[in-house]
């Protein structure tokens, strides 16, 4: 199961509290509490896993330790150990409750994205250790009973929603071939069917120094949650190109077309103006004169049009043709 949204409670340690001790030793009396550890700070991590958010399904509340309390003979509290929470590029951090902001390296917003792998924020600070009684020592005061609790740690809600980052997004309507096409330009094995919603999850490929993301998904009512609804859209947001995928099988390609098209519309305008190429697909499957007419019709909507077939190498090497100049920034 794919896990692209979820709602987790990050919760810092708190730090340890200061001791209240005395030296037993005739020779120097004296304070001597300690001061209490830093609780563990939570930090996220930029990972290339796709699937790291799966790691929430179950555990939804992250704690990280506190720190130790302070103890007599100057000993102070061990810290509390930081967590480092690995999450996929391409997620964005949404906090949801507390104060209203996320505060990283001296930025803060609402939303905080992981953009690259290593990339490490920290997300909720541990609590600073109280102060022990040695520390309140003074000429008129040689025998504080002061003491601080620690501070506690940051907690509270954030929403991690992962957006692919991906430089070629295949979309097209369930059966168009996406997968099949993946698969042929890269080494994904996404799964392959003759029927509507095989693939469940987007997939990624890599052809060259280029990302290929096949977003299942997209039918008429697509943005209305019908079938497996928007939640994919939100995929298509960050590629940077989009090859559009058009079944020769289907009867009136240019609806095919209009029928996507609207769906990106409905969830964002930015969608529906990425560069484009058009691809009819399953080229092999249709007599040459209707290839050609439906090549025609599409070419009055877009004049990126293209025939393609898997089992066809020329309009194969004419994809990576395509995505070599997307690589290479002739062409978007
Ligand atoms: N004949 C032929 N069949 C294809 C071609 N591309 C895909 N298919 C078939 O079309 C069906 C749907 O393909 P799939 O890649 O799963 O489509 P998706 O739903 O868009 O990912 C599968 O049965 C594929 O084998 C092609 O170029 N030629
Ligand atoms: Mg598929």
């Amino acid at each position: 199961m794919f896990i692209d949204d979820v709602t987790i409670r990050v919760e810092a340690g708190s730090g340890g509290k200061g001791a209240v001790a005395f030296n037993k030793n005739a020779k120097s009396l004296g304070p001597v509490g300690g001061s209490g550890g830093k609780g563990g700070s939570i930090y996220f991590e930029g990972v290339s896993d796709l699937n790291a958010l799966y790691q929430f399904r179950h555990k939804k509340n992250i704690k990280a330790k506190g720190g130790a309390d302070g103890r007599g003979q100057f000993r102070d509290g061990h810290g509390g150990a930081d967590l480092v929470l690995k999450i996929p590029v391409g997620s964005v951090i949404h906090k949801i409750d507390g104060s209203t902001s996320l505060t990283t390296g001296g930025s803060t917003a609402h939303a905080i994205e992981i953009l690259e792998v290593g990339e490490r924020l920290r997300i909720a600070r541990g609590g600073l250790g109280g102060k022990g009684n040695f520390h309140f020592r003074s000429s008129t005061n040689t025998t504080p009973m002061q003491f601080e609790e620690g501070i506690a740690g940051e907690r509270f809600s954030v929403r991690l929603e992962l957006k692919l980052i991906a430089d070629v997004g295949l979309i097209g309507l369930p059966n168009a071939g996406k997968s099949s096409l993946l698969n042929e330009l890269t080494s994904a094995k996404s799964k392959v069917g003759n029927y509507p919603f095989t693939t469940l999850e987007p997939n990624l490929g890599v052809y060259e120094t280029l990302i290929l993301a096949d977003i299942p998904g997209l039918i008429e009512g697509a943005s209305a949650g019908k079938g497996l609804g928007i939640k994919f859209l939100r995929h298509i947001e960050r590629v940077k190109t989009i090859f559009h995928l058009i079944s020769a099988e289907s009867e009136n390609p240019a609806k095919d077309y209009q029928t996507i098209k609207n769906e990106l519309a409905t969830y964002s305008t930015e969608l529906t103006e990425k560069p484009e190429y058009i691809f009819l697909t399953k080229s092999d499957t249709m007599p040459k004169a209707q290839i050609k007419k439906k090549i025609a019709i599409l070419k009055k909507i877009h004049k990126n049009v293209f025939p393609i077939s898997i089992h066809d190498w020329d309009s194969l090497e004419k994809v990576k043709k395509i995505l070599q100049n997307i690589e290479s920034g002739k062409v978007v």
